[in-house]
């Protein structure tokens, strides 16, 4: 069995550890290994970035271009194109992107090419592990058929498990080697020896019986937010209804010190994984006759948030009797949350292509982002790319209603409050003690 010589080149930090994909999650995992005294070596598809960490420099803020300057220096971190080389590594690590088609079902086709390359590479004596999120059954009912039509044997040639990555980019608190780290493998040698593995840089492994129930947990984790970020935006949907101010009324609920966590409204939501993750389980679910009416009530309500604050800009323009057709409407922000500078699924991109439908002129400032292009899925409005336009005075004051859909930190405020004829506020940026200052209308989320 070959559990023992892995384990005992991992133990000896002398085992050769390759990570496909130097994204957001593969790059930092990358790094972690090669500063704990691991040779890591990144496999990319993308040349650029190969030749960049090879060169030293990092494109991923999470990771400076000191540290893999050093690191690649020393010899311990490398990059290349070249997959053959898999059949070096002792240790295969994939973290490729997992999107969703058009149709909302789930995309493995990365996770297919990586394992593909793997397959051709395979020898005894390797483990590999999948990160990239994805549906209960991935790792042991698509890979491992996959790498057993070598001829070679689970457990006795290679080694397979899952273990969900946890990256939170630009998390101060919160980085690889204290993230604890959920790993399950095809068998008990696989989570042991993929356990052993992440506890060389993470300080807490929480092994479990299966892949599965390491893919599903994953899940759990996304969706769960999903369906509370839903309920938020029901309640605010509700309380606009019923004229009560929902912030306070979550801050109410939260002084509650036990059974409740406080989730927020907001003009939708963005990002690679909360809009995605829920339906790699609903599909999933959906494949054995099961529906999972909370993942699709979640997606229903989040969605139509930015239709709700186009709503409450034409209800905010109405009072000031002015029609959304011709007005100019100014948005604060169009990043998918504060103080990033990604745009993935961004609910802004609807807001804006909304607005313009109905024919606003339609502006934005959001110092992470330059400019915004848009897909065919937003095109009702046109679809023209828009750049980030100065926060000047001028543009505040001749702006018919601003639109604060990111809450970025380093935007003042209180000037927006002082100089905006109407605002409305997705984010409870304006909150506390903003709301006495002179200013014009505000209307909250
Ligand atoms: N959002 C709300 N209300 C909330 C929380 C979030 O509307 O109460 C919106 C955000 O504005 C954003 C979207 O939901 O548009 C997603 O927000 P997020 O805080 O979940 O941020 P993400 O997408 O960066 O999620 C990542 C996830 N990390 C991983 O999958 C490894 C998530 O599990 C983390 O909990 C989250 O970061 C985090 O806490 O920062």
């Amino acid at each position: 069995m070959i559990k023992d010589d892995i384990k005992r080149l991992v133990g000896a930090r002398e085992a050769r550890v390759g990570v496909i994909g130097l994204g957001y999650v593969g790059l930092p995992l990358a790094a972690e290994f090669a500063r704990r005294g691991f040779a890591a070596v990144g496999f990319e598809v993308d040349a650029n970035k190969a030749d960049a960490i090879n060169r030293g420099e990092s494109y991923i803020a999470d990771v400076s271009s000191s540290q893999v300057k050093e690191l690649v220096g020393a010899g311990r971190l490398a990059a290349t194109t070249d997959f053959s080389s898999l059949k070096e590594c002792d240790a295969i690590i994939i973290c490729v992107p997992t999107p969703l088609r058009k149709t909302k079902e789930p995309d493995i086709s990365y996770i297919l090419a990586a394992a593909e390359e793997i397959k051709k590479n395979l020898r005894r004596g390797q483990l590999v592990i999948l990160e990239s999120t994805t549906y209960p059954g991935t790792t042991d009912e698509v890979l491992l058929p996959m790498f057993e039509e070598t001829g070679l044997k689970l457990d006795e040639d290679f080694l397979l498990a899952f273990s969900p990555e946890r990256v939170d980019p630009g998390n101060p608190q919160f980085q690889t080697h204290n993230i604890p780290k959920v790993v399950g493998g095809c068998t008990e040698d696989s989570t042991e020896v993929a356990a052993l593995l992440y506890s060389q840089i993470v300080g807490n492994v929480h092994a479990v019986s299966s892949a599965r129930v390491a893919e599903a947990a994953k899940l759990l984790e996304n969706t769960f937010r999903a369906v509370n970020i839903g309920m938020a935006n029901e309640m605010a949907r509700l309380c606009y209804h019923l004229g009560i101010d929902t912030w306070e009324v979550i801050r109410a609920a939260a002084t509650k010190p036990f059974g409740f966590m406080p989730f927020y409204p907001g003009p939708g939501i963005g990002g690679h994984c909360i809009p995605l993750d829920p339906h790699y389980l609903l599909w999933k679910a959906r494949q054995h006759g099961f529906d999972s009416r909370f993942i699709g009530l979640a997606e229903e309500v989040n969605s139509r948030m930015p239709e709700h604050v186009v709503t409450l800009v034409a209800d905010g323009l109405n009072d000031a009797r002015k029609s959304m057709n011709g007005s100019r409407v100014l948005l604060l922000g169009v990043a998918y949350k504060k103080d990033i500078n990604d745009v993935r699924e961004s609910p802004a991109l609807s807001i804006i292509d909304r607005l313009r439908a109905k024919g606003a002129d339609v502006r934005y400032h959001d110092p992470f982002i330059a400019e915004v292009r848009f897909d065919e899925a937003h095109t009702e409005g046109g679809g023209a790319p828009l750049q980030s336009v100065a926060l000047t005075d001028d543009e505040l004051k001749s702006a018919d209603c601003v639109v604060i859909v990111t809450d970025h930190t380093q935007i003042d405020y209180a000037k927006i409050c002082q100089l905006s004829k109407l605002v409305v506020d997705t984010r409870n940026a304006l909150g506390g003690d903003l709301r006495r200052t002179s200013c014009a209308r505000i209307i909250r989320l």
